[in-house]
């Protein structure tokens, strides 16, 4: 009976022990999910794109790269960059509003 009961206490300890490293693996997810990391610039808990908080956890913005909902093209450092059109054809550039912008050029006149 006395065993008993030591072995009852004794399974109880390692069951808190056990409860209590879960709920710590617990509040280390909850940690990593919401709060600001060293190599995150946002986090607002979520895996979504386009909320302003990229999955990644960087703040979505034009000219970081990526191309969001609201942008027709972001190409990084890149953005602004003119092209130019050949003559009697066109290009497109992303500018630095991530907005596609296409240029034509000159139309060869023949005399
Ligand atoms: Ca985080
Ligand atoms: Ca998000
Ligand atoms: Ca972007």
């Amino acid at each position: 009976m006395e065993l008993n009961r030591l072995m009852n206490s004794v399974m109880t300890e390692i069951q808190m022990i056990q409860i209590h490293a879960e709920i710590i693996v617990f509040f280390q997810f909850v940690e990593t999910m919401y709060i600001n990391q060293a190599n995150e610039t946002c986090d607002d808990g979520n895996l979504n794109n386009n909320d302003g908080c990229s999955s990644t956890c960087k703040i979505e913005r034009c000219g970081d790269s990526i191309k969001q909902a609201n942008e027709q093209c972001d190409l990084g450092i890149l953005n602004g960059n003119v092209c130019t059109p050949l003559y009697g054809g066109s290009c497109t550039y992303c500018n630095g509003l991530c907005q596609n912008i296409t240029l034509n050029g000159a139309i060869v006149e023949m005399v």
